[in-house]
């Protein structure tokens, strides 16, 4: 192969990962998800914490009176702004907003009248869209988590004392050329 060809042959190659990478990108963009805000009057974001690939759509959905969306924290390059009016206006049933996710990291929003009730939510934006772990609660794995590194720490020590000794023994070896049995039986 010359290097025309090689050329024209990367050059074909980038042009489909582009198309590949374009699709991919146009695909994500359709995603959608939706939360529903204050369902059946109950002061929460149904779901509270969502997972979503970057470029999904979320919609939210108004199904009682008087909630908005207040951005409390995003990632640095993220624009959410939440709904229209910050902390000051409300939305009633039937309002509808939507914010198209593109930038990976944890977002957090609240509804200004019902925080203190609890009304927060969380969209994490991931390549996987999806909980890291697939299932098992936080709780459990605490006591886990706890327990590994006090073994570990102990294995290591142990592992710390056997060298050490190791290299004492191997020191007198060295030194006296005859192993202390062979010493005491002369
Ligand atoms: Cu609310």
């Amino acid at each position: 192969m010359n290097r025309r060809e090689f050329m024209r042959t990367a050059g074909g190659a980038t042009a489909a990962t582009a198309a590949a990478a374009s699709t991919a990108g146009t695909a994500a963009a359709q995603s959608s998800k939706e939360v529903i805000v204050g369902p059946g009057g109950s002061l929460v974001f149904e779901p509270a914490e969502l997972y979503v690939k970057p470029g999904t759509t979320v919609n939210f959905v108004w199904e009682s009176d008087l909630h908005n969306i207040v951005v409390e924290s995003q990632p640095e390059g993220a624009n959410w702004e939440g709904t229209e009016g910050g902390a000051a206006d409300t939305y009633d049933t039937g309002h509808e907003y939507s914010f198209t996710f593109e930038t990976t990291g944890t977002y957090e929003y609240y509804c200004a009248p019902h925080r203190s009730s609890g009304m927060v939510g969380t969209v994490i934006v991931n390549e996987s869209g999806e909980a890291p772990g697939g299932g098992g609660g936080a709780k459990e794995a605490d006591p886990e988590h706890m327990g590994v590194p006090i073994q570990a720490h102990f294995v290591g020590i142990a592992t710390i004392l056997a060298i050490l000794m190791s290299l004492v023994f191997t020191f007198f070896q060295l030194k006296y050329g005859e192993s202390p049995h062979a010493k005491g039986g002369d």
